[in-house]
């Protein structure tokens, strides 16, 4: 008899033994009988028109068992691919919304845009198959940076796209702040480059489709964070009804965001399927990943703060450019705009906030999410603006935060800018942090490394988020094309074991594990008895997915609500039982029981009387005890915290080594305390990533990908990140039923600004202010050399 493991606690998590044994089943795993292979032909050019596609060489090729188009995908009634968001421009007109086709049709818009498809009995035929097709483009002049795209005269990527403009979005009064700038005693400026990633989850994405001629059903399995919302978006780009398309998302190496949209390989290799009749395996390479997924963040910022003559803030103007790609993602122009204006606030009182926001087509691959999504570039916007101030007007970098945060008595708090943050002590957080990282001692430190011919800097980032993505009436006021809930069903079995089934996606966040301790606690079952079903549309009723930390906020309350009506039902069938009123059966660690007597029947007791109906109430309750929830919130939830970080920069090379690091987040009630030290851990690193390595980066000429491997592309890795110092401080959400907020992208929002906040404390001395990011070697050593002030 196993034990009840609930909330609070850490065990190991469940799923690793499948995945530490090699047992884990991955898309690229699968294998179907008379399977073929598919490659994706694509573009070697950034911006060109497709003149003619020779299908012929390819055909020859032994092996090859087909070869599609773009022009067959539309012929045969296929869409193209759906946007799920509609932002508006300032004056209410709708964002330009050019079709993005799985195949491209006409013209090509970006390095990698797939244009053909060839099918092989093998990989090496499919392969020498899409090498032979002969593709003829007629080169059109580029646009591969988002100043490329602004500027007058620019060409154009869509002849009824002008100036290449998706929207000129806008957030906040902008009389009210512009009037705030005319009083104000003093205005600190940033200008900023939030620079852009390729997301690199350890699996690269992949498909497998198959059809079944005999039923008329097909399935995809496919490497997604939303297997039911690739079946919606996908049923209507193939035209296939609901009920005969399967998705399936099996274990997923990580997605970080990048596997959350439709994308055109799932619908081409579905479709690919269907036409040869038989399955089709498709796997991208890493080459074809840093090419043709979704790439994030991107964006060019000019921020002004205006402050009072005591350092108060009076009001924030912000003016982005955001880069959405060749086309639109399935949430792309959303991650600018909607997931950015509105945490402008920060953690702190600012009366009055302006955003605007320009969303640029260019010929670079689609923008969209990526950890943090918008939260970390706004948490980058307002940390540096507030670090810059702290600069101007002489005042420490914690003091000029202390006297502008929210104070916990003000929760809740309304921010000008839409969000009403719930619950939260930012000043809580940062004291924490400043005790546990020694900020006293950090000048003994600086020294110490001074001796050792070092520069020391102490950088610090506090930070809010608003994650658990629902609110659909939220989300249905900012644009998007649907709600957002999450669904669970609880199968109690006749014999007390729990099968639940989830709309949520597992792919690294332990849900195997905080889930099945919400039901044991919940259900006082053992914890090893709880399994937990998800990624396959056929098993698991409709559900959304896992992005936007929102599995646990959203998918873990409509559990927990699920747990409740189990209960309920668990009570009525005690009360018949034990013939006592049902108001009179209380519940307790898996005992029902008649209050105030020792009559009792275990959960194991009444889930057989519920399947097994002797002695049961059939004329009043039907058999089985499987109750469904869904939960909706009424608002999103706000995780916060405060990064402290110190840092060494080599003034002989330019390398910058994070020393010191210490965060302390606020992520509500934790459920599992080593899984979300995990989340923070890895959250961190990307963040940390983003400041000091990666960078991705298209040629300004050609619009060729310069960074395209991980020769060119930097990420972090374990040599350059520190032992880190991470703990929790809570103020429990106050509208989730178990008082919890999200926790899996907080990492990476308090950590870029703070990391960059330190490098530039290192290099003060040399009259520096700002350094972009990453903070490269190369960049820190030319920024050492032409320092004004020498060293
Ligand atoms: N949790 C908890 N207590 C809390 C908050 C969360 O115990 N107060 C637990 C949850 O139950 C869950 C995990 O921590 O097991 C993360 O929960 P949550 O914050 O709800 O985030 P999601 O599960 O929705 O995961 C999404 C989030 C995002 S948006 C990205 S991107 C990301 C991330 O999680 N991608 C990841 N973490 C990742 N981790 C791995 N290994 N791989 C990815 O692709």
């Amino acid at each position: 008899m196993g034990e009840v493991i609930g909330i609070g606690a850490a065990p190991k998590r469940k799923e690793d033994q499948r995945f530490i044994t090699g047992r884990g089943n991955y898309v690229a795993d699968i294998k179907r009988a008379d399977m073929s292979y598919g490659v994706f032909v694509r573009s070697p050019h950034a911006h060109a028109t497709i003149d003619a596609i020779d299908k012929a060489p390819a055909l020859a090729v032994p092996g090859v068992v087909g070869v599609f188009t773009g022009a067959e995908f539309a012929a045969d009634g296929c869409g193209t691919l759906p946007c799920g968001w509609a932002i508006t421009f300032k004056d209410g007109s709708p964002m330009k919304e050019p079709p993005f086709p799985a195949l491209a049709t006409g013209k090509v818009r970006f390095v990698g845009d797939a244009v053909a498809f060839v099918v092989g009995e093998t990989l090496e035929a499919a392969t020498a198959g899409a090498e032979a097709l002969v593709v003829d483009y007629g080169l059109l002049p580029v646009v591969a940076t988002l100043l490329q795209a602004a500027a007058p005269e620019a060409p154009l990527l869509y002849d009824d796209v002008p100036g290449n403009l998706c929207a000129d979005w806008a957030l906040g009064d902008e009389a009210a702040t512009e009037a705030a700038f005319a009083r104000a005693a003093h205005v600190s400026h940033v200008s900023l480059v939030n620079n852009r990633l390729v997301g690199n989850p350890m699996e690269p994405r992949a498909a497998v489709g198959e059809y079944n001629p005999g039923t008329g059903q097909y399935t995809l399995w496919s490497t997604s964070q939303f297997p039911h919302v690739v079946r919606l978006l996908m049923g209507m780009v193939l035209g296939i009804p609901q009920h005969k398309l399967r998705v399936v998302a099996p274990d997923v190496g990580g997605g970080f965001g990048v596997k959350q949209f439709h994308y055109g390989e799932e619908a081409v290799t579905t479709w690919a399927a269907g036409k040869l009749r038989r399955p089709v395996k498709w796997v991208s390479t890493r080459s074809e990943g840093f090419l043709a997924d979704r790439h994030g963040r991107d964006h060019v910022t000019e921020a002004e703060l205006a402050l009072d003559e005591n350092g108060k803030f009076l009001a924030m103007r912000v003016h982005t450019y955001a880069n959405m790609g060749g086309y639109l993602s399935t949430f792309g122009p959303n991650i600018p705009t909607n997931l950015y204006g509105p945490l402008l606030s920060g953690v702190y009182v600012i009366p009055s906030i302006y955003c605007s926001v320009k969303c640029m087509f260019t010929n670079t691959a689609p923008v969209d999410a990526y950890r943090g999504a918008g939260r970390p570039e706004a948490t980058f916007v307002v940390e540096r603006l507030v670090d810059m101030a702290a600069h101007d007007l002489g005042l420490d970098r914690l003091e000029i935060r202390r006297r502008n945060m929210i104070p916990k008595s003000a929760y809740p708090y309304q921010t000008p800018v839409l969000v009403e943050y719930d619950s939260g002590d930012p000043l809580g957080c940062l004291e924490q942090a400043t005790i546990k990282g020694d900020v006293a001692g950090f000048a003994a430190r600086k020294a110490e490394s001074a001796r050792a011919g070092k520069f020391r800097g102490f950088g610090v980032s506090t930070y809010v988020e608003a994650c658990g993505l629902a609110p659909s009436r939220f989300a249905g006021r900012l644009g998007a094309r649907g709600g957002l809930y999450e669904s669970a069903t609880v199968r109690v079995h006749p014999t007390g074991q729990v099968t639940v089934l989830i709309g949520t996606h597992n792919h690294g966040q332990g849900h195997e594990t905080t889930f099945a301790q919400i039901v044991s606690e919940r259900l006082g079952v053992p914890f090893e008895n709880v399994d937990i079903v998800f990624g396959d549309t056929d098993r698991v009723q409709f559900g959304m997915g896992t992005y936007g930390s929102r599995s646990l906020v959203v998918g873990g309350s409509a559990l927990n609500k699920a747990a409740d009506k189990v209960i309920l039902k668990g009570k009525k069938i005690a009360a018949h039982l034990l013939e006592a009123a049902e108001q009179d059966i209380t519940f307790e660690a898996g005992v029902f029981a008649v209050a105030g007597t020792d009559r009792k029947k275990t959960i194991e007791d009444i889930a057989l009387a519920a399947y097994v109906p002797h002695d049961y109430p059939l004329e009043i309750l039907e058999p089985g005890l499987e109750e469904q929830a869904y939960y909706d919130p009424v608002n999103f939830t706000y995780p916060g915290g405060a990064h402290l970080v110190e840092v060494e920069v080599d003034p002989e090379t330019g390398v910058v080594e994070i020393v010191k690091y210490t965060a302390c987040d606020d992520v509500g009630t934790v459920i599992n305390p080593m899984i979300v030290e995990g989340q923070l851990h890895g959250g961190i690193v990307q963040g940390i990533g983003q400041a000091l390595y990666e960078n991705c980066v298209y040629d300004e000429t050609s619009g060729q990908l310069l960074s395209g491997s991980f020769m060119d592309y930097c990420m972090p890795r374990a040599d350059g990140v520190p032992k880190m110092d991470v703990s929790t401080y809570s103020t429990p959400c106050a509208h989730t039923p178990m008082g919890v907020k999200g926790c899996g992208e907080v990492g990476t929002i308090g950590s870029p600004a703070a990391v960059i906040s330190a490098v530039v404390d290192a290099l003060a001395h040399l009259g520096i202010t700002h350094v972009d990011m990453p903070a490269s070697p190369n960049r820190i050593w030319r920024i050492i050399q032409n320092a004004s002030i020498p060293r």
